[in-house]
């Protein structure tokens, strides 16, 4: 028995030395940190206020991409981060130009093997329309993130910093691929097709009318939900292939309305007028002749609803769609359904097309 345990023993030892060095030599390398750009355009998450106590009253679009990034140094816990400052412009003021400006640099720095995910930080009222631009042109699966703030960084509990945090956390994410464009807002993912920002004044902004995909808490995403219409490389548009992007304007109903606005936007141009109609895109009367005219006349006609918390416009419910050739915008609000409308007609003038158009996207 001696002999034994004299013969065993050294060699149990030896696997007793050597099995935390075994497991330290089997741990895993960390992974390597995703490579993230961000592309700064301006907004409030780039503003800048007087004083701590102000959180509505401030400049946006004045802090530099760098210092943005140098604000949050955590960032470097998630990915490799390099920043370029694509405009420094409020929201409002963008453009068509502006959009397939800031859609071509996406397009290129997304081919670049040595990028493995995007932010796009941006002002908060026309966020929605850029990311579901986004949505419907970028050929790759990598995460795009669009990312704002209601607050400057310069106010008490601003949100920019965390908004931007999550959305580095999200653009570094594999499991944040092929699910389309993304906005992080207020700890929650939301897809770049549905979210909108429903509330002016609080950080709790953006909505979406089906649900977020997921949340994001301490840099960690959680995800609930798959995006199911069609996007980036699974869409039918390029940016690559887009070199303008036709006039679509959107006429807003309400009490006492009548054709003015739809003439008006014919004249200067438009190839299509979003009637942002009460409640089901319901158009009045008084307009409806002019619709009628207008669409004789070779403009399309999208019937959109003005309800901020999910419209849902049918054909052929309460107006006489299919009579008019009118096409209806599910539920896109008018401002997304405009976006689409303008892609679309990039490659299609079609009503029966855009209606296919409208549902697939
Ligand atoms: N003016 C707003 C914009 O740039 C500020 C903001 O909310 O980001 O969209």
């Amino acid at each position: 028995m001696k002999n034994l345990l004299q013969t065993v023993a050294p060699s149990v030892l030896a696997l007793c030395l050597l099995l935390p060095h075994a497991a330290q030599a089997a741990d895993p390398e960390p992974a390597a940190k995703a490579n993230v750009v961000i592309l700064a355009t301006g907004g409030t998450i780039a503003g800048a206020g007087a004083s701590a106590a102000q959180s509505a009253t401030y400049q946006a679009s004045k802090v530099p991409v760098e210092q943005l990034i140098a604000g949050v140094p955590e960032l470097a816990n998630l990915a490799n981060v390099r920043g370029e400052q694509v405009f420094q412009i409020a929201s409002e003021s963008l453009t068509s130009e502006h959009l397939l400006q800031l859609g071509k640099r996406v397009a290129e720095l997304a081919d670049s093997a040595d990028v493995d995910g995007i932010v796009i930080t941006h002002g908060t009222d026309t966020l929605e329309e850029t990311a579901y631009f986004l949505n419907l042109v970028e050929h790759t699966d990598k995460p795009i993130v669009v990312v704002g703030s209601m607050r400057p960084g310069t106010a008490m509990s601003a949100d920019g910093m965390l908004n931007l945090y999550d959305a580095v956390a999200v653009a570094g994410n594999k499991e944040a691929r092929g699910k389309g464009v993304l906005v992080t807002m207020n700890d929650e993912i939301h897809s770049g097709r549905d979210v909108s920002k429903m509330v002016n004044i609080k950080t709790e902004a953006f909505k979406s009318p089906w649900g977020p995909l997921g949340m994001v808490v301490e840099g960690k995403s959680y995800w609930f939900r798959q995006p199911v219409k069609r996007h980036t490389q699974n869409s039918e548009f390029d940016i690559r292939q887009i070199s303008s992007l036709p006039r679509v304007d959107i006429a807003y109903s309400y009490n006492n309305v009548d054709d003015s606005s739809y003439k008006a936007f014919t004249q200067a141009g438009a190839k299509a007028i979003i009637h942002a109609g009460t409640g089901n895109g319901s158009v009045p009367a008084a307009v409806v002749p002019a619709l009628q005219g207008l669409r004789k006349d070779g403009l399309l006609i999208v019937r959109s609803s003005r309800v901020n918390q999910g419209g849902f416009v049918l054909r052929n419910a309460e107006q006489p769609d299919d009579k008019y050739d009118w096409v209806v915008a599910h539920d896109l609000n008018p401002q997304k359904a405009r976006i689409l409308t303008a892609v679309a007609l990039t490659k299609t003038q079609d009503s029966k097309e855009l209606q296919r158009i409208f549902w697939e996207y």
